[in-house]
C-alpha cells in the first residue's frame, strides 16, 4: 500500500524522535505517536485530490517539503542540526494538492506549520524562524556584524541557484559553456570570501547558518556534472569536503543515482518525479 506519510523525524537521536510513552494522562504525546506513524522524509507525496492534513500535534513542527528540493533541504538541514522534532509532508509539485495554496500562496515548498497553525514560507525565512524559535545550537550569530556578514555572503551566493536551474533546463539542447563560465565567476566570489576569512566554513571554523543555506546547490554539482566549475576554487572544494562530514549534511545526502532518476522525470513534467525511488 502507498505510504503517504512516513515516520516522525528529528531529535538528536538519529532522527527517530523521543520514544513516546503511551499514557492516557498524556494525550498530546499519544497524538504525537499517531502522527509519528504518518509523516516522514521518505514518504510518498500528497497530490491533487488528497485530503489536507490535520492540525500539527503539540511538540512537533511540520514541514511541507519535496525530497529533492534544494530550498526545502535548507529547512530540513536546520531542523536536523538543531535536533527539532518534526514531521515531513511531501508535496507533489507536478500535481499540487488544491489545499497547498492555503499553506503558501506561492505554492512553493518549503513551508513550516506549527501547532498554533502559524505558517512560515520562503526557505531563508523558515531557517531563521527555526533558529530563533527553538533552543539548542544557535546557527546565526548574535553579533550584529557577524550576522550582517552572513547575509552579505548569502547575497554573494544568490545568483547560483538560477544559474544551476538554467543549466538543468538547457543541458541537452545547447552549448552551456557560457553558463559554466558564469558559474565559475560566482564560485570565485565565494572563494575570495574563504580566502579573506581564513576559516574552513563561511561563518568561521564550525558550520553555521550560511553554510546550510548554500550547501544544497553544491551537493548537486557532481550529479549535474558541474564539478569542474570548482576546479579553480581550492578552498571552496575543501569546504565542500568538510560539509559532507557534518552530521546534518551527511544524514540528508541523496544518492546521485536517485537524484538523476528524479531529474529526468521532473524535466519531463512527470507527476511521478517527486516520488522517484520510493
Ligand atoms: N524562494 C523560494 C523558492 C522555493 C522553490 O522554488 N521551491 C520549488 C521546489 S525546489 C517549488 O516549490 N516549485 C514548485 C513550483 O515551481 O510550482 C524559497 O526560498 O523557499
Amino acid at each position: 500500500m502507498d505510504r503517504h506519510f512516513g515516520e516522525e523525524e528529528g531529535g538528536k537521536d538519529g532522527g527517530r524522535g523521543d520514544p513516546l510513552p503511551e499514557s492516557p494522562a498524556n494525550p498530546g504525546r499519544e497524538l504525537g505517536l499517531r502522527c509519528a506513524a504518518m509523516s516522514g522524509g521518505s514518504a510518498r507525496s500528497l497530490a491533487k485530490g488528497s485530503a489536507p492534513p490535520g492540525p500539527v500535534p503539540e511538540g512537533l513542527i511540520r514541514v511541507y517539503s519535496m525530497r529533492f528540493c534544494p530550498f526545502a533541504q535548507r529547512t530540513r538541514l536546520v531542523l536536523k542540526a538543531k535536533g527539532i522534532r518534526h514531521q515531513i509532508i511531501n508535496i507533489n509539485l507536478k500535481n499540487k494538492p488544491e489545499w497547498f495554496f492555503k499553506k503558501n500562496p506561492f505554492g512553493l515548498v518549503p513551508v513550516l506549520e506549527n501547532s498554533q497553525g502559524q505558517l512560515i514560507y520562503e526557505s531563508a525565512i523558515t531557517c531563521e524562524y527555526l533558529d530563533e524559535a527553538y533552543p539548542g545550537k544557535k546557527l546565526l550569530p548574535d553579533d550584529p556584524y557577524e550576522k550582517a556578514y552572513q547575509k552579505m555572503v548569502f547575497e554573494l551566493f544568490s545568483k547560483i541557484p538560477s544559474l544551476v536551474a538554467s543549466f538543468l533546463r538547457r543541458q541537452n539542447e545547447e552549448d552551456c559553456s557560457g553558463l559554466k563560465e558564469e558559474l565559475r565567476k560566482e564560485f570565485s566570489k565565494l572563494e575570495e570570501v574563504l580566502t579573506n576569512k581564513k576559516t574552513t566554513f563561511f561563518g568561521g571554523n564550525s558550520v553555521s547558518m550560511i553554510d546550510y543555506l548554500i550547501w544544497p546547490w553544491f551537493e548537486r554539482l557532481e550529479v549535474l556534472e558541474l564539478n569542474d566549475c570548482a576546479d579553480h576554487t581550492l578552498k571552496l572544494k575543501l569546504w565542500m569536503a568538510a560539509m559532507r562530514e557534518d552530521p546534518a549534511v551527511s544524514a540528508l545526502l541523496t544518492e546521485p543515482k536517485v537524484f538523476r532518476g528524479f531529474l529526468s522525470l521532473y524535466l519531463q513534467n512527470s507527476p511521478d518525479a517527486c516520488d522517484y525511488g520510493l
